[in-house]
């Protein structure tokens, strides 16, 4: 008898959730409660036998009975509430599975730390080391050894924040290859990206901190060929194998003879365009044979060793490649600006 009640009671248990499950409205949640729990329903219908069992027996079934009706009354009123929130929003189901998926949002490279790891892969496969030295400079490294004391006009343009007597934000790369210099005897051949600083103001053209990258190659027998020859190919590799390369005289107090390297105009491809404001070249970078007297601040001697240097500000290379008009854009790290780029 004990038996079989219990069997009725999880038959009744199995077809009440199946029957809860396949519930399409409210009205029917409802329907299932009073024929499964009603006074008059199902689970009643069980309980009644109870007198039928000796006072041992009752406790047992009376324990299962209370199972079966707390399992099946916690099903009903779960679909209960489906029902009422969707009814809430409207009668639609708050999920809509046609929606698209939502894309991941996914960071990236800043577009000038691109062009900087390009830049350096390229002169990686000349045989150029990647180097870093410290932001945090003496006037001695920043200007002296380069063979630009501080009442040279020169220094006037790199003007920059001195931390204290002495100590300055470097204005370029350039110390770092000189304590490079004074680590390591030649051949020496490497790059050094980093951010430099200078008292100008924050405008179109102009960033008082921006990234800079700079190369140097010593060795002995270094001449202007293998300088030009080696920019030539740099300029090939990374604006592509119709770009043309042209040197200008220029000044620079720590290389002798200097030059302007120019590209021609990506846009136009050397006609004359708005971009190059009509002359069908781009400048990119400044350069030279290092000069002898930078050796010797650095303990090289400038009869046996010959070397050139470069430099370049990769933002204004960016600017160049992705037409961007105002230099601010590249270090004002706003999202919408910068997602179109990487
Ligand atoms: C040592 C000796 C020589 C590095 C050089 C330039 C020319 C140059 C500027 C271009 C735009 C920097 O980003 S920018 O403002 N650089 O024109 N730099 S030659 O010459 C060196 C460096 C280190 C020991």
């Amino acid at each position: 008898m004990v038996e079989e009640l219990i069997a009725q009671l999880r038959a009744l248990e199995g077809e009440g959730r199946e029957a809860v499950a396949g519930a399409g409205a409210a009205a029917d949640v409802e329907r299932l409660r009073v024929d499964l729990l009603g006074r008059k329903g199902r689970l009643t219908g069980v309980l009644r036998r109870l007198g039928e069992l000796s006072a041992e027996e009752k406790p047992v079934v009376g324990a299962e009975a209370n199972r079966v009706k707390g399992e099946l009354s916690a099903l009903l009123d779960e679909r209960d509430a489906a029902f009422a929130s969707a009814a809430a929003s409207g009668g639609v189901p708050r999920v809509d599975l046609t929606l698209p998926g939502r894309a991941r949002w996914r960071g990236g490279l800043h577009p000038v730390t691109q062009v900087v790891d390009e830049i350096c892969e390229i002169f990686h496969d000349l045989g150029f080391a990647r180097v870093r030295g410290p932001e945090v400079e003496t006037a001695e490294y920043n200007f002296t050894r380069l063979n630009t004391p501080l009442d040279h006009p020169a220094a006037d343009m790199h003007d920059t924040f001195y931390l204290q007597d002495g100590v300055v934000l470097r204005t370029h790369t350039s110390p770092a290859q000189a304590r490079v210099m004074e680590m390591f005897q030649p051949p020496v051949r490497v790059v050094v990206p980093g951010v430099v600083y200078r008292r100008d103001p924050f405008d179109a053209s102009h960033a008082p901190a921006f990234e800079q990258l700079e190369g140097l190659a010593v060795d002995e027998g270094i001449t202007f060929a293998d300088f030009k020859a080696t920019i030539s190919s740099f300029v090939r590799r990374f604006f592509g194998p119709g770009a043309k390369t042209r040197f200008r005289p220029s000044y620079f107090p720590f290389t002798e003879p200097s030059a302007e390297v120019d590209v021609s105009c990506r846009i136009c491809g050397g006609t004359g365009c708005s971009a190059c404001k009509g002359t069908g070249w781009m400048e990119i970078m400044g350069s030279g044979m290092v000069h002898p007297r930078v050796f010797e601040n650095v303990g090289y001697d400038p009869e046996r060793y010959t070397g050139f240097a470069f430099g370049m500000g990769p933002g204004r290379i960016a600017m160049q490649r992705y037409g961007i008009p105002d230099i601010r854009l590249l270090y004002e790290n706003d999202v919408r600006f910068l997602e179109q780029l990487s």
